[in-house]
């Protein structure tokens, strides 16, 4: 089977994928200083494909140290914005003439439908990067009239934070390191960015195309390796300044508690349990499409993913049916084929964990209305699945599955207390959806829900401009649009006695 998934890659994925890795440092192609690899595996086969350096403690140090030199002293610290975002917008169409060959990587790493890589995850970074570069420009501090009678002239500068450690994780491998770099470029710092181990090829291949576009060396640096040794090492290194990470909230902890020895700047984007609530007016010629998508989109594998569904008692059959029947139309398949609209999870621990989830549903009293079967007998494809009749006890709703796997309840209530109440049980509080016709429902609701990100009549809402992180355990800090500049910005003030 490996043969057959790797025959569908374009030339330019096929000679990358043959060729052997190294980490990036300090603008140089380097072996982790250790010598040792690890495999990258092919989630629709389960076979092996490729090897990538382990990076450990020793790379992260000559990783970290070349970044504070791009930084303190380099070309990089001297250069205007203009040039620093011209940079960046290179950088941005250098990514955009490669789409096709980042996404088949992508899928092939990833296991995720090329078309979703392609139009989704690759497009969205080139259109972020070159919204990013935009900013390099446009950062500003004020001047500011002071509240006491001293004679000062005071103002603000808006300086970059310095070396950043930015740990990202598999489920948009690619478009998570461009989400970290692009407003981290455009500001001014320094990076080293560390993929997750499941999926480490694309950022290898980001690498290359920062190399091609010129930044000074020791500007970006990747170093390929494990959460425990590499990303540790990063998150605890007395001279990084900043630490920018999305994965589970649980590492969330360990990234906050390591970061606590030079108490470097901290954000995090981690777990979500997104609600989706249909209310009785709801178009469900849209809400239907919208629902499933809010689950099944990169098979559930999505920190902000619609994960309960509330759906009123008058429409909650038309609901289920509706989407059941959409989930059993969508070709289950190798990513790297065009016509699969749900690919393998990301590796065997991810598809044991959902199947683990399925059956802890179905025991502690949930009906497996659709799904819930593995496909095939290679690879980690799951069949998308639904969970009815869940209550807010059970440990489906109430932890992150990260899997196709949607948790459906229904409501009585005529008002919005209630489900609203039931929608805000969670210890996340990431994204949320609401279905209906009536405007007042639709911000009312939204307005109650405690979430970083609502969709009205949509779920999936994310744009380069628009902010987007947590409330609660979903995380600190906002990516995106100017709040992703700040995250990547110090803020000066200056008197002058006049
Ligand atoms: O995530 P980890 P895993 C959730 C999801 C999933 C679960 C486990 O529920 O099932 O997490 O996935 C690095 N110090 N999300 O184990 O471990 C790691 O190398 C520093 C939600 O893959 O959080 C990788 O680069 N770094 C999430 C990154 O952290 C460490 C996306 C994420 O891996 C580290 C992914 C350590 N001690 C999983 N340990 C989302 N919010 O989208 C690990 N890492």
């Amino acid at each position: 089977n490996a043969p057959v998934t790797l025959k569908r890659l374009g030339p330019d994925a096929e000679k990358f994928v043959g060729k052997q890795k190294k980490l990036y440092i300090d603008g140089k192609w380097v072996t982790a200083a250790s010598g040792e690899t690890f495999a990258v595996i092919d989630p629709a086969t389960g076979l092996i494909f490729d090897h990538v350096p382990a990076g450990d403690k020793v790379d992260i140090d000559r990783a970290v140290a070349a970044a504070r030199r791009a930084f303190d002293d380099g070309p990089w610290a001297r250069m205007t914005p203009a040039d620093r975002g011209k940079l960046v917008w290179r950088l941005g169409d250098l990514v955009e003439k490669h789409a096709d060959e980042i996404a088949q990587i992508e899928a092939l790493d990833n296991g995720k439908p090329v078309n979703d890589a392609r139009f989704g995850d690759v497009a969205f970074s080139y259109e972020l990067l070159r919204y990013m570069a935009g900013w390099s420009t446009k950062i500003t501090g004020q001047t500011i009239a002071l509240s006491s009678a001293a004679p000062f002239h005071a103002y603000t500068l808006r300086e970059p934070v310095g070396v950043c450690g930015q740990i990202v994780p598999w489920n948009f491998s690619f478009m998570m390191a461009v989400w970290k770099i692009a407003p981290a470029l455009a500001a001014g710092c320094t990076i080293i960015l560390k993929p997750a181990e499941q999926t480490p090829l694309t950022a290898l291949r980001l690498a290359e195309l920062v190399e091609e576009v010129g930044f000074p060396a020791g500007v970006f640096n990747v170093v390929t390796g494990f959460g425990e040794t590499a990303g540790a090492a990063l998150a605890a290194h007395p001279d990084v300044d900043k630490i920018a990470f999305t994965g589970s909230t649980e590492v969330g902890r360990k990234i906050l508690a390591a970061a606590q020895g030079n108490l470097k700047k901290v954000s995090l984007e981690l777990g979500g349990k997104s609600p989706m609530i249909v209310f009785p007016d709801a178009d469900l010629e849209k809400a239907i499409p919208a629902v499933a998508s809010g689950i099944f989109y990169n098979m559930g594998q999505t920190c902000s993913a619609g994960t309960r569904l509330y759906v009123h008692r008058n429409v909650s059959d038309a609901v289920l049916d509706g989407v059941a029947r959409l989930a059993e139309k969508m070709p289950v398949g190798p990513g790297l084929d065009p016509i699969s609209q749900i690919g393998p999870l990301v590796s065997d621990e991810q598809f044991q964990k959902v199947r683990g989830y399925i059956e802890a549903g179905v025991s502690e009293g949930a009906e497996l209305f659709a799904g819930g079967r593995r496909v095939g007998d290679v690879g980690y494809f799951l069949q998308p699945t639904i969970l009815a009749n869940t209550r807010n006890h059970m440990s489906v709703v109430r932890e992150e599955i990260f899997g196709p796997v949607l948790c459906a309840a229904s409501f009585d209530d005529d008002g919005i207390d209630a489900v609203v109440r039931e929608a805000n049980d969670s210890i996340y509080g990431l994204a949320a959806g609401v279905f209906t016709r009536d405007l007042s429902t639709a911000h009312k609701v939204a307005k109650r829900l405690k979430a970083g990100t609502i969709g009205i009549n949509t779920h999936h809402v994310v744009d380069p401009a628009l902010p987007f992180g947590g409330f609660k355990q979903s995380g600190w800090g906002r990516e995106q649009g100017y709040e992703a500049i700040q995250l990547y910005t110090e803020v000066k003030s200056i008197g002058v006695a006049l």
